[in-house]
């Protein structure tokens, strides 16, 4: 274990499941404090515990919050305990994809969700912590964007677009922050096998798991590997900019199955 990241505080959004709840499985191997954020108290308790049994000396504070919802954000943030409100890591990691339908079809309801959580929800936690970091001259964000930021594909249109927004802001965070010492991280995984496509599909459990028939997927630990690695570099060093992939996937459009 490295020490580094001991008794730090951790805020991780979107960590009820995949790959944010690794990640808290990681951070806590790391000795880290954990501050776990989602729509689902009892999947983030669920997390918690889990955690608890193998790592029973964790502090982990969890928060129901949807992130789409500004005034829920900045309370969850203001009312948190004193010990609590020095946030060393930002995990900007909830998320969400809703059906692939074409442009032409596309629901708009699908397309409000998505817009409000992975560019909106991202942004207003951000503009909660960054001021924090910025004046304590310490701290680091990590956007989980995706490879669909940097290639769009059929049906992928406003998740694609809202994947290439958390990019261009993550850079812009960089920019705009630069000189205070904060560190800006993008992450943007290929296939990563968790409830991803459950949530695309509504729920269709059959044409979610078929996504990811044929070939070895990532998985939200392989992801949190990645994260904890960013996490633990030395504090000159900035990992800017990771694009990780299964191996059997070359492009968004592009995976050798083997069915
Ligand atoms: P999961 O569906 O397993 O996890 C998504 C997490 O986001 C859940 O904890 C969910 O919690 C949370 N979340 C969703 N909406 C909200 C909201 N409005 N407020 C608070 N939390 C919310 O998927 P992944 O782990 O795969 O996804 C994590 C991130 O990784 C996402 O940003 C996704 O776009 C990105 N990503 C995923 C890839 C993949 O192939 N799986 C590839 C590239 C990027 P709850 O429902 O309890 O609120
Ligand atoms: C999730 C991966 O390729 O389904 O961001 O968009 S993909």
């Amino acid at each position: 274990m490295n020490t580094i990241l001991k008794n730090t505080v951790i805020c991780i959004t979107g960590a009820s499941s995949g790959i944010g709840a690794a990640c808290a499985f990681k951070f806590a191997e790391q000795g880290a404090k954990l501050l776990l954020i989602a729509r689902r108290i009892e999947k983030l308790n669920e997390v918690k515990n889990a955690i608890l049994l193998v790592y029973p000396d964790t502090d982990i504070l969890t928060q129901q919050c949807d992130v789409r919802h500004q005034n829920e954000v900045s309370l969850l943030f203001e009312s948190l305990p004193d010990d609590w409100k020095d946030i060393d890591v930002l995990i900007n990691n909830a998320g969400l994809s809703r059906g692939l339908e074409k442009i032409q079809d596309g629901i708009l309801q699908n397309w409000d969700e998505m817009i409000d959580t992975n560019i909106k929800g991202l942004l207003y936690v951000t503009r909660c912590i960054a001021p924090k970091m910025a004046e304590r001259k310490t701290g680091m964000i990590i956007n989980i964007a995706s490879i669909a930021g940097r290639e769009v594909y059929p049906g992928g249109n406003v998740y694609c677009a809202t994947k290439a927004a958390a990019r261009t802001i993550t850079t812009a965070t960089r920019i705009d922050m630069n000189g205070t010492g904060i560190r800006v991280v993008n992450i943007d995984p290929g296939m990563v096998e968790t409830e991803f496509s459950l949530v695309r599909f509504h729920g269709d459990a059959q044409k979610a798991s078929s996504v990811y028939n044929g070939f070895i997927p990532l998985t939200g630990e392989d992801i949190a590997d990645t994260v904890v690695f960013c996490a633990t570099r030395p504090q000159h060093i900035t990992i800017a900019d990771i694009l990780i992939l299964p191996t059997a996937q070359a492009s968004t459009t592009l995976v050798h199955k083997e069915l």
